[in-house]
């Protein structure tokens, strides 16, 4: 990835124009790194809108990069400080991006390393599965624990999956801080490129 440019956000997905161009986008609960990561995937500081604060990405977000390929920054889920009625707008947004986007050709669901599996997560990966959505499991903020703690949360992750997946999703540990996972997260992005080229 050498040079990646803000295409435009929408609060509708049906609004997004449409695009042959590859997309790959990012999701998961509210702070949990999804904007940083996409930062630290194409080296550009100050691409995608990070905050301390929870709930900063309200819009689906298209970045192009290299004019080759397609990043989208979705807004959280799980953020308890929105409306009951915005939530479920978020939720009919992110829904229909994921159903009708001919060109997403990779999901990547982003789960805090830090804590415990939350059910939160567990069905909305579960939920991609049965929609057949093409997932990649990202956990952030590895910088965060200890080699023992991440080893015992990702075992804990890992099982609670399996008790709705047969073959888990491939699964990659990340760090928006120190670059972990960056080269395995723009490898699969490759393979997922040459094999739409196909
Ligand atoms: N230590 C550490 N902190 C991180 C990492 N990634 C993100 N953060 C911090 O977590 C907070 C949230 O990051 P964002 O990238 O804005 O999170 P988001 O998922 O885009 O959040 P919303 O847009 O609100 O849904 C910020 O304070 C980041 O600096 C990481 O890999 N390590
Ligand atoms: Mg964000």
């Amino acid at each position: 990835m050498k040079h990646a440019t803000y295409i435009g956000s929408w609060e509708k997905s049906v609004d997004i124009p449409v695009s042959n161009k590859p997309e790959f986008a990012f999701i998961g609960r509210s702070n949990v790194g999804k904007s940083s990561l996409i930062n630290m995937l194409v080296g550009q500081k100050e691409l995608a809108r990070t905050s301390s604060k929870p709930g900063k990405t309200q819009t689906i977000n298209l970045f192009d990069v290299d004019q080759r390929l397609h990043i989208c920054d979705l807004p959280g889920y799980g953020y308890a400080k929105v409306s009951k009625k915005r939530r479920t707008e978020f939720k009919n947004m992110i829904r229909y991006y994921l159903t009708k986007r001919e060109n997403l050709s990779a999901l990547f669901v982003l789960v805090d390393l830090r804590i415990p599996p939350q059910t939160i997560d567990l069905e909305f990966i579960n939920d991609c599965g049965i929609h057949g959505i093409p997932l990649v499991l990202v956990g952030t903020k590895s910088d965060k624990l200890k080699p023992e703690a991440l080893k015992e949360n990702l075992k804990a992750i890992e099982n609670a999956l399996y008790e709705a997946w047969e073959e888990l999703p491939p699964f990659v540990v990340s760090s928006a801080n120190s670059k972990v996972g960056r080269k395995e997260i723009l490898q699969i992005i490759e393979d997922a490129i040459q094999r739409s080229q196909q």
